[in-house]
């Protein structure tokens, strides 16, 4: 039975990845929530939000005094716990596909797509200027593998996993992102046709648009 939130809160930080995935599920359910800025990259991350959250990352979702960290737990649980729109395909093997999707974007996806080329080849170079352009030409080597691997496994259809919409789109999603916001990042992914086709859709709704948050001002 969808619950009706009477209290639902997302703990998350402004440019951080993961809390987009977790706001772009949540906007594409429709289910309204509340933010609570949170910086796990700041020293001094508040000893309320550890008692959330032991490993300090972002972001967490606090329905009704349920308090869930790990945005994969997250992005589930608004899905089978909320009415809209549903994110998971019936049919075993496209769910199937879109859990190996999430993982993979987890575990070789994350840190060369966001951490290497966004962080050195955007982030970085707009805020402190500490980029690290080696750190920035490894990412593109793991990157190439990742999107590869991507480009194989995308269905020939829309979406990631086949007609609909998937929680796969989302997580992908929000690092494509980061990543096509740097002009190597972007040219990787023009070389893929298929990816570069879903990106171009998947881009222009309006969740993706709500979520965006933008780029940091350049320091002088
Ligand atoms: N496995 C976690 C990863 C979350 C994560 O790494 N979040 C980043 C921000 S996008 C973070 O909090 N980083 C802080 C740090 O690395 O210290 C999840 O799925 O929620």
């Amino acid at each position: 039975m969808p619950a009706a939130p009477r209290s639902l809160v997302l703990h998350g930080y402004h440019f951080s990845v993961y809390t987009r995935i977790a706001r772009l599920v949540l906007v594409e359910k429709g289910v309204p929530y509340e933010r609570v800025e949170v910086n796990p990259f700041s020293p001094g991350v508040p000893a309320a939000y550890l008692a959330l959250h032991p490993f300090g990352r972002v972001p967490t979702l606090v329905h009704d005094g349920f308090a869930l960290y790990e945005t994969g737990a997250i992005s589930r649980y608004v899905d089978r716990a909320f009415a809209g729109p549903s994110l998971q395909p019936q049919d075993p093997r496209a769910l199937a596909r879109m859990d190996q999707i999430i993982g993979l974007v987890d575990s070789y996806g994350y840190w060369p797509l966001v951490r290497q080329v966004f962080v050195h080849g955007v982030f970085r170079k707009r805020t402190n200027g500490e980029h690290d352009p080696a750190e920035l030409a490894r990412g593109l080597v793991a990157a190439a593998k990742v999107l590869d691997a991507l480009e194989a496994l995308a269905a020939a259809e829309t979406f990631l996993v086949g007609p609909a919409l998937s929680l796969a789109d989302l997580h992908l999603g929000a690092m494509i992102a980061y990543f096509a916001a740097a002009p190597e990042g972007a040219a990787l992914l023009a070389g893929r046709p298929r990816l570069a086709a879903w990106w171009r859709q998947l881009r222009e709704r309006s969740s993706l648009r709500d979520t965006d948050p933008g780029l940091p001002v350049t320091q002088a």
